[in-house]
């Protein structure tokens, strides 16, 4: 297969390069801990290596090397559109190199192949209670499709430890040509009576899930989850599911486990769950003034909530000191597309504002929109208004960046990961007898 191809004709190189510096330097130390980062969720310790992604602080998310306004133009685009095809930045991801179009084709084509989703799996989603989660139901996809998978068929059966990686790169085609399907599934199954829309074979990954939720007549939608697919697919591997589906996978669980441990982190509401507290913010700003507010009577007003302790969402980030380039896309978006919009102009607006206020509070660190200052107000202008499944949209995306870290991380055998926990008062002895 093409991209096992791609993959075994780097790995020698890499498999060298990661055995001399274990090696020669394995005693190098990267950096201390401290006290007060371990109290602090491990906060910036440099734990693990990934050669997929990487957040600048002030240029943002690099793919492969290349930031986000790079790949915008390098990255082969569906047909009749200027956004990029995911079987494109699926191909980057995985193999180091941008696709040509016919590379990206090959991955979209893939996908058509493998795209079937058992019916059991509807079922056990079918027979939850209505008012369970979006989130929930799309992790118990993801399980229930663990039944399908090749590494732990192979793994039975016995295959050597060099070629593990070809099996999740196995799954991890099968498993992403699912995810537009499985999403459409969940919102169909909510919010439209469940109604079943299958997917054409003409369309790009993307596209489809926008068909398969019955937006087949709106081209602008198309491209806005080709871009929102594009955005969210990946951010390193320290956040919080990147790291989840890192650990779980180094127990040789599959991609399908792995995935669904990364999902059920991005549940959170401190990590993906963020978008929708965005958008109600946004929303109860338009509901208090009842129109677009002068610049002056905003800020008066975004002074008024911080001085009253409210944390404004979509600002402000763990890594980034800029405005994140992927908010910066979006509003691009939204000027060409929307540029009547009321929300998206009240975006705008407060992107105008808000930075300047939160500066004046010095304990800010960043105080530049993230990506999720926007990404609610475009899904909501195109009637995708139901808050709790924005969390599963940027699941389908994100799991495209962590199952080709897991992939990989398999391909370089890296271990079982296992850091060592401390109790407090050992903490207590070791820091008396250094006299500090
Ligand atoms: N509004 C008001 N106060 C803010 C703020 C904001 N948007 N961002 C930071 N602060 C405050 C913090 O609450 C903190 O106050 P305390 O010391 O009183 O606790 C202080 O400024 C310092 O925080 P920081 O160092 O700037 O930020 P952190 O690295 O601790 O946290 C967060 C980063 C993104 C969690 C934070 O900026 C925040 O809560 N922002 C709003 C929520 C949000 O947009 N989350 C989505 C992040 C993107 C993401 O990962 N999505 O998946």
């Amino acid at each position: 297969m093409f991209l096992a191809d791609r993959i075994e004709a780097q790995l020698p190189g890499w498999r060298d390069r990661v055995q001399r510096l274990r090696g020669k330097s394995g005693d190098f130390k990267v950096c201390d801990v401290t006290v007060s980062q371990i109290y602090s969720g491990i906060r910036g310790v440099q734990i693990q290596v990934s050669d997929i992604s990487f957040v600048d602080p002030y240029e943002g998310l690099r793919i492969r090397g290349y930031t986000v306004p790079e790949l915008m133009k390098t990255l082969p685009k569906a047909t009749g559109s200027e956004m990029p095809l995911a079987g494109g930045l699926f191909y980057l991801l995985l193999c180091d190199e941008i696709p040509t179009a016919e590379e990206a084709e090959m991955v979209e084509e893939e996908w058509r192949q493998r795209c079937l989703i058992p019916t059991y799996v509807y079922n056990a989603i079918r027979r939850m209670p209505a008012d369970t989660h979006p989130m929930t139901l799309f992790s118990m996809g993801l399980m229930a499709l663990q039944r399908e998978s090749v590494f732990a068929k192979n793994f039975e059966i016995g295959v050597i430890k060099e070629d593990y990686w070809r099996y999740y790169l196995e799954d991890a085609l099968n498993l992403t040509a699912k995810l537009p399907g499985l999403a459409a599934f969940i919102y169909n199954l909510r919010y439209q009576d469940g109604i079943y829309i299958p997917p054409k074979p003409d369309h790009d990954w993307s596209a489809n899930f926008a068909h398969m939720i019955d937006r087949s007549d709106d081209p602008d939608y198309h491209d806005l989850c080709r871009l929102f697919f594009f955005l969210h697919s990946d951010h390193e591997g320290g956040n919080v599911s990147a790291h989840a589906a890192h650990l779980v996978s180094s127990a040789l669980s599959d991609v399908y486990l792995s995935c669904a441990a990364g999902m059920n982190g991005l549940a959170g509401p401190l990590h993906g769950l963020a978008n929708q507290e965005c958008l109600k913010w946004l929303l109860s700003v338009q509901d208090h003034f009842g129109q677009l507010p002068t610049k002056a009577d905003l800020r008066v007003y975004l002074k008024h909530q911080l001085e009253g302790g409210k944390l404004i969402p979509g600002y402000g980030h763990a890594v980034l000191r800029t405005t994140d380039p992927r908010f910066t896309e979006q509003l691009n978006f939204a000027r060409k597309y929307l540029p009547t919009d009321g929300l998206l102009q009240l975006v705008e607006l407060v992107y105008h504002t808000l930075p300047d206020v939160l500066k004046e509070n010095n304990k800010v660190s960043n105080p530049w929109p993230n990506v999720d200052a926007i990404n609610g107000a475009l899904q909501y202008h195109f009637g995708v208004k139901e808050f709790d499944f924005y969390t599963v949209l940027f699941g389908v995306s994100r799991i495209l960046g962590l199952s080709a870290h897991i992939v990989w991380s398999r391909a370089l055998m890296k271990p079982i990961e296992r850091p060592k926990s401390l109790t407090t008062e050992m903490l207590e002895a070791m820091i008396q007898t250094s006299g500090n």
